[in-house]
C-alpha cells in the first residue's frame, strides 16, 4: 500500500489538492471533513453530534473520528493507498492510526504539508463561505477560533512525523496547479525511492 497525509490549515487546499492527487495516483480519499459532513447531511446520531462541535469551529471528538476511519478503512481494505486529508489532526488520532496501519502491515510513505499565511487563509474561506454554505466558513470569529485549534491540536501532529522523517513542506500559495505541481514532483520522488529500496 501506498500512503500519503495531506496536511495543513483550515482552507489551506488539502480539499482542492486531494481530488487531483486521487486522480492521478489511484488512491482512496479519506477526507474526514466529507465523511462527517455526509453524516451531517443524512441526520445519523453521529451527524447531529459532529455538527455541533464543527460550527464552533473545534474538532470532533477523537473517538468520533477514530471510529469512523476504522469503518472506511475496513470497507474498503482492497484499496491500492490510501489518501489522508484532514487526518489525523490531533496527535491522539495520529497514534491510532500508526496501530490502525501496523494491522494491517502498512504505514505512511509521507505527510505532505501545505504552507499558506494567515491572511490568505481567511480570504479563501470566507470566499468559500459565500457559495458553500458552511456554517464554518461564512463567520470570521469561527474562522479565528479553527485556527487556534490548528496551532494548539493539530501543529502538534507536525513533531509526530517529522521524528521518523516523513514529513515535508510544500508552499501552498500559487495556482492550483503550480502547487499540484510541486506535490507531484515530492510525491514521484518518494515513490522512486520506495521502488529503488
Ligand atoms: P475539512 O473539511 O478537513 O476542511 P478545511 O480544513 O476547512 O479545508 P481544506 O484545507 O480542505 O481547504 P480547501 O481545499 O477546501 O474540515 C472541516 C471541519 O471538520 C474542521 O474544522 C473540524 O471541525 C471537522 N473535522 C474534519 N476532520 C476532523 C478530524 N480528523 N478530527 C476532528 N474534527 C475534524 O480550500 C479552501 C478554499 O480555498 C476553497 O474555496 C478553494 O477553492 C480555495 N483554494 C484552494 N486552493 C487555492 C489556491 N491555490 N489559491 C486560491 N484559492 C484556493
Amino acid at each position: 500500500m501506498f500512503n500519503l497525509i495531506l496536511f495543513g490549515p483550515p482552507g489551506s487546499g488539502k480539499g482542492t489538492q486531494s481530488d487531483k492527487l486521487v486522480e492521478k495516483y489511484g488512491l482512496l480519499h479519506l477526507s474526514t471533513g466529507n465523511l462527517l459532513r455526509e453524516e451531517i447531511q443524512q441526520e445519523t446520531p453521529l451527524g447531529l453530534e459532529a455538527k455541533s462541535f464543527m460550527d464552533r469551529g473545534q474538532l470532533v471528538p477523537d473517538e468520533v473520528v477514530i471510529g469512523m476511519v476504522d469503518s472506511y478503512f475496513d470497507r474498503n481494505h482492497d484499496a491500492i493507498g490510501f489518501l489522508f486529508d484532514g487526518f489525523p489532526r490531533t496527535v491522539a488520532q495520529a497514534e491510532a492510526l500508526d496501530k490502525l496501519l501496523e494491522l494491517k502491515k502498512t504505514g505512511i510513505a509521507a505527510v505532505l504539508a501545505l504552507d499558506v499565511s494567515e491572511d490568505e487563509l481567511i480570504t479563501r474561506l470566507l470566499n468559500r463561505g459565500k457559495t458553500s454554505g458552511r456554517s464554518d466558513d461564512t463567520n470570521e470569529e469561527v474562522i479565528r477560533r479553527r485556527f487556534a485549534v490548528y496551532n494548539d491540536e493539530t501543529s502538534p501532529v507536525a513533531e509526530h512525523y517529522k521524528k521518523s522523517d516523513k514529513f515535508h513542506a510544500v508552499k501552498g500559495e500559487g495556482t492550483v496547479d503550480e502547487i499540484f505541481e510541486s506535490i507531484c514532483e515530492g510525491v514521484d520522488k518518494i515513490q522512486s525511492r520506495i521502488n529503488a529500496n
